[in-house]
């Protein structure tokens, strides 16, 4: 069959709208009609150039929610009319990872993922006979995609695909970085860097489980009103405090905060972020994801001295078992999703979501098919 999709033909171009061929499902695949689609910092980050996994000609997009329109042999888990969340996280059941109950990267798949192709080690995608590239499993910049039944997530039918698909990433990640991976206990102080469309979400999540202080940190002053939306108490510019941002935080949580997260995907901050922790017990979770190539680095007596420091991926969600939770919590009203939606586009104007995200004007774009 045929399907619109923009297309990242070359890194740091602009991706093209065009009719590529798109080959139906095979054993154990779904045929999604993707019907939204959010655009996330990590697609700019590929796009950019930045990713060390980042492969071209690709169809880009991995928070996504659609509706299932075939299904290849062997499936069970869906059928065709299900409402679903592509998932670049998939959830096999099966493999060591997710038999171990420690972790929700499942290992099933990860590794054809990782090379743009399906679990057969093709594509299912080209464009004028030459293969296009999967995008982390997902390629949600398609108004049709394949995936494997594992990687795809069942929710309720009623839930707007325009605000649901915000929970394929950004608000999983954050609201799941609280509860799965910190497991934040109310009273807690918690610091979060960079309040984009990830921060916010990280805010949220403590304001649900019970945060005392939460201190957003933003080089961007248009941020602290929109922290506030979501349960911010005190907002923090680096650039406009005297002296270290480490030692200013410090102050503000009485030594030090319980739990910090980074979502900004910088080096510095990072570090920032684990230093601002409290001595003895202070745990700080690395959600932002860095350019090829850069590494974090601290004292290690900031690790003796009892500081931990972890890392975060689709906030700790089982992708089949969490995701549709997460979408409960939306539609029951315990988590905000509407207002963080600051631009729908169509598939034509979807540079100009790429855009907005540099220039900061907004939270989440989100392209309607
Ligand atoms: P975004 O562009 O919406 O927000 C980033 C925010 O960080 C902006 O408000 C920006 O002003 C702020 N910022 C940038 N540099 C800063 C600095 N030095 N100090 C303080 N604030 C700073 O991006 P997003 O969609 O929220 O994504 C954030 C990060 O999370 C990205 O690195 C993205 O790739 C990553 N991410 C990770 C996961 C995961 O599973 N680990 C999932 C989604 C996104
Ligand atoms: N491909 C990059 C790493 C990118 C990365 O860390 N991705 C996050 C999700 S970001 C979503 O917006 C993730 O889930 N990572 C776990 C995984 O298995 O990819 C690189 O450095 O090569
Ligand atoms: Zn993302």
């Amino acid at each position: 069959m045929k399907t619109r999709a923009a297309v990242a033909f070359e890194a740091k171009k602009p991706l093209e709208i065009v009719e590529l061929d798109l080959e139906g499902p095979k054993q154990g695949e779904v045929l999604v009609e993707i019907m939204a689609t959010g655009i996330c910092h990590t697609d700019a980050y590929t796009l950019d150039g930045l990713d060390s996994e980042g492969l071209f000609p690709s169809v880009l997009g991995h928070e996504g929610a659609g509706i299932v329109r075939e299904v290849g042999a062997g499936v069970t888990y869906v059928k065709p009319g299900d409402h679903v969340i592509p998932l670049y996280t998939p959830e096999c059941r099966q493999c060591k990872s997710c038999l171990s109950g420690k972790t929700n990267l499942c290992t099933a798949i990860r590794a054809t993922q990782g090379k743009g192709l399906m679990p057969d080690g093709t594509s299912r995608l080209s464009y004028k006979g030459q293969p296009i590239f999967h995008y982390m499993g997902c390629s949600t910049f398609s108004n049709f995609t394949v995936l494997p039944e594992i990687a795809v997530a069942k929710i309720r039918t009623d839930a707007p695909f325009k605000t649901a698909c915000y929970c394929g990433c950004g608000v999983t990640t954050g609201v799941g970085a609280v509860v799965n991976t910190a497991k934040v206990e109310p009273g807690a102080n918690v610091v979060v860097f960079g309040l984009g469309g990830i921060g916010l979400n990280v805010i949220q999540g403590a304001r649900l489980v019970g945060a005392d202080k939460i201190i957003g940190v933003d080089l961007n002053n248009d941020k602290k009103e929109w922290g506030e939306k979501f349960g911010m108490t005190h907002f923090v510019n680096p650039k406009e405090i005297d002296g270290d941002i480490v030692a200013h935080l410090v102050e503000l949580t009485g030594g030090g905060a319980d739990y910090t997260f980074d979502c900004t995907g910088n080096t510095m901050v990072m570090r920032q972020a684990l230093e601002a922790c409290h001595r003895g017990w202070g745990v700080s979770v690395v959600i932002g994801v860095a350019e090829a190539g850069k590494e974090i680095s601290t004292r290690p007596f900031q690790l003796v001295t009892g500081r931990v420091w972890k890392g975060s991926a689709f906030g700790g969600a089982r992708g089949r078992t969490d995701t549709p939770k997460i979408v409960d919590w939306y539609m029951d009203g315990k988590i905000q999703i509407d207002p963080m939606i600051t631009h729908t586009l169509t598939l034509e104007e979807i540079n100009k979501g790429f855009d907005l995200m540099h220039e900061g004007k907004s939270i989440r774009s989100v392209v309607v098919y």
